[in-house]
């Protein structure tokens, strides 16, 4: 009897050994792909037709590019104009999109009305709470993320003073922020708390300075969760440094956010430069490589990889009429070898 149960089970197991379940086609979409989210730069108002069916085709989480700014929401000391993010959040929520909201503080984004002031210290600082509290607390549970502070640092790991009203009103600026963290995190217990600057991996001082602020706030119990890295380079940016500058930061042990990738093509300026093919190949390399650096990260500090802008039409670059062609989809939304490269960098 046993020896007739097995030989019977080795005949079942053969026979479904020989139907093998056909394997699922590799996904050929971003979000399904990665373990960690894939974002993008928008503009709400260009969120319809192509550029919004490639949106929630292929990412998982947005990014304002500029409605949730200081700039756009304060009107005023007692005004505020909700109406570009809330509508970037319905969508969102809507369409089931984690939102990256971005920026609390930016040197640029400080209203007029409120530099104009010249309050003094704490003034300055109750005002900002009271702002912070309000927009935190308005998207509270909506929002995954924050990048509570951007770009705060010379290349140079100075403080940047030039136009900086938080430089030119406190002694000690990095504590102001530390406070601004901490503020945002009582606004939104859940919400994980990033800062976020340029060329990090390429400026080994400025990266230096960022992570003694990270260490300063662990010291003094300030919380900070993630470190964002623009990613605003190009097809000619040394790998190396990419390499080395990424797996710098993730000593910190914080989430690692690639916050406004885009890789330029036409490095010389030129009025009569050509996309070509070479060029396009070089393109979708280096996007590889970074997506696999990313990928080489520890797998809980991987928290997006966010593209700045969606189709090359809309782009920061292309805005001037430059000659650019730096993201995933071209001017009419189809995907670029750009995108290949980045598909073939997710593991
Ligand atoms: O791409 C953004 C552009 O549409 C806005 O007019 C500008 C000012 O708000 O900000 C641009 O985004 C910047 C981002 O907020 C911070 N890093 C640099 C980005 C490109 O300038």
């Amino acid at each position: 009897m046993a020896l007739f149960s097995i030989l019977f089970y080795s005949a079942c197991s053969k026979k479904d050994a020989v139907v093998p379940a056909p394997a699922p086609p590799a996904t050929t979409i971003l979000k399904d792909k990665a373990a960690f989210g894939i974002g993008a730069a928008v503009k709400s108002a260009l969120l319809q037709g192509t550029y919004q069916t490639t949106v929630l085709t292929y990412f998982s989480q947005i990014t304002a590019e500029y409605e949730m700014k200081m700039q756009t929401i304060w009107s005023g000391e007692n005004n505020y104009n909700w109406s570009y993010a809330d509508a970037l959040v319905n969508f969102a929520t809507t369409n089931g999109l984690n939102v990256h909201g971005h920026t609390l503080l930016w040197y640029q984004s400080f209203p007029a009305w409120f530099t104009n002031a010249n309050y003094d210290s704490a003034a300055f600082e109750s005002k900002v709470k009271v702002y912070i509290d309000a927009v935190v607390s308005r998207y509270r549970g909506k929002l995954k993320s924050w990048d509570v502070a951007n770009e705060i640092f010379n290349d140079d790991g100075t403080l940047r003073s030039v136009n900086c009203p938080v430089y030119k009103t406190f002694k000690d600026p990095i504590a102001f922020y530390g406070r601004c963290f901490q503020y945002v995190r009582n606004a939104d217990p859940d919400a994980k708390l990033f800062y976020n600057d340029y060329d990090v991996v390429i400026a080994s001082s400025k990266r230096y300075s960022i992570k003694q602020m990270v260490s300063r706030f662990k010291n003094v119990g300030y919380p900070i969760d993630g470190l964002g890295e623009q990613f605003h380079y190009s097809i000619n940016t040394d790998k190396t440094s990419i390499k080395s500058g990424l797996n710098d930061m993730a000593t910190t042990g914080l989430l690692i956010h690639v916050s406004e990738l885009d890789l330029k093509v036409n490095v010389t300026q030129s009025n009569t430069y050509v996309f070509s093919a070479t060029d396009q190949q070089l393109q979708a390399d280096a996007y590889q490589y970074i997506v696999e650096t990313f990928e080489g990260l520890p797998t809980n500090q991987k928290f997006a990889i966010t593209t700045w802008g969606v189709s090359d039409k809309y782009s920061w670059l292309t805005a001037g009429n430059a000659i650019e062609y730096p993201l995933l989809f071209d001017i009419n939304f189809n995907k670029k070898p750009a995108y290949d490269g980045f598909l073939k960098g997710l593991k």
